[in-house]
């Protein structure tokens, strides 16, 4: 049997279900998922495999009309996502339909889209009727010429298997990119960052979420199997690194406590997570805050 193997990106709006297909396809949760927008930051890299070929799903941060330096550097990123990859994936969330965001996104696919198969995912099929998936698919087809559409469930799953079948079949001759058992192309102490940063997105309100980053700074190994994971989360005002540490320590600690639980889980031992919390006015505008994150930090960004 011949090999294939090829980068697919999932590109979209904050919030179109990309992390939560990505974690689908790949089995396993690499990518982190929240219900807010904006939630991951830099390219994340998913392995799968279907039959005799790999599937490296590239997740991206969401297309939206960016702002600051850090919003640019995303959009940066999620569109250099889709311009190396093979096949590229536009999903578009079911209700919402076409938005003035999904508009500009098609603009943008008229020239990355030149050169690779760009198929539609409409996501979150399970929050409408069937009118309306019809309808919107008729609409969106009519927009750009997608080589294929899927209507999916990321979350609940379904058309998750045909999509994945139909990408492989899609994918070049090529040997496999990655050892067979790798699910992830991101580096440990950045998944480890990443899920921390997930419990303090789903617990802290309103702005803050985007006004703080989490860095591993340290990673033991002990002898007793377990590991020692230190942890940075730079918040930009002393306000802020006191609604994280909360009221008697209590909301870093049960922040903690979730992030090292699901890093147990995915580790598959024991680990010490010790979080600490630093105030760092100017870290948006930091070139080693975006290196940590695996963002391009350019002048102009
Ligand atoms: N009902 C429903 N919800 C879904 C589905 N797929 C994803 N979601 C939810 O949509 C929200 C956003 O999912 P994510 O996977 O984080 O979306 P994303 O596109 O990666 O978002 P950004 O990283 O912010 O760009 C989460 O609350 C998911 O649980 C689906 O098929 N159905
Ligand atoms: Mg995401």
């Amino acid at each position: 049997m011949t090999q294939r193997a090829g980068f697919v990106a999932l590109i979209g709006e904050p919030n179109a279900g990309k992390s939560t297909l990505t974690n689908a396809m790949v089995g396993a949760k690499v990518s982190i998922v929240t219900h807010k927008v904006q939630t991951t930051r830099a390219r994340i890299r998913g392995v799968a495999m279907e039959g005799e070929a790999q599937i490296v799903f590239v997740d991206t941060p969401g297309l939206f009309q960016p702002r600051r330096r850090l919003d640019r550097a995303m959009v940066a990123a999620a569109w250099g996502g889709a311009a190396d990859a093979d096949i590229v994936v536009l999903m578009v969330e079911a209700h919402r339909g076409v938005t003035p965001g999904v508009e500009r996104i098609l603009e943008g696919l008229a020239d990355i889209g030149k050169g690779r198969k760009v198929a539609l995912a409409i996501n979150k099929i399970d929050r409408v009727k069937a009118e309306v998936l019809l309808a919107l698919s008729k609409d969106l087809n009519e927009r750009y010429p997608f080589a294929e559409t899927f209507m999916i469930s990321a979350e609940k799953g379904y058309g998750v298997a045909a999509l994945k079948r139909w990408l492989a079949g899609q994918l070049p001759e090529h040997p496999w990119l990655y050892p067979e058992d790798q699910i992830a192309d991101l580096p440990m102490r950045m998944i480890a960052a990443e899920m921390t940063r997930e419990k303090l997105t789903l617990r802290l309100h309103q702005e803050l979420p985007y006004q703080l980053t989490v860095e591993t700074e340290n990673w033991e190994e002990r002898k007793d199997g377990s590991a020692r994971i230190d942890q940075v989360v730079y918040v930009m005002r002393d306000g802020h690194k006191g609604i994280v540490l909360g009221h008697k320590g209590e909301t870093i600690k049960a922040i903690s406590k979730a992030a090292r639980e699901e890093l147990e889980e995915f580790l598959g031992r024991k680990v010490h997570l010790f979080l600490q919390v630093k105030v760092r006015p100017n870290w948006l505008e930091e070139a080693e805050r975006y290196s940590e994150m695996g963002l391009e930090f350019k002048d102009g960004n």
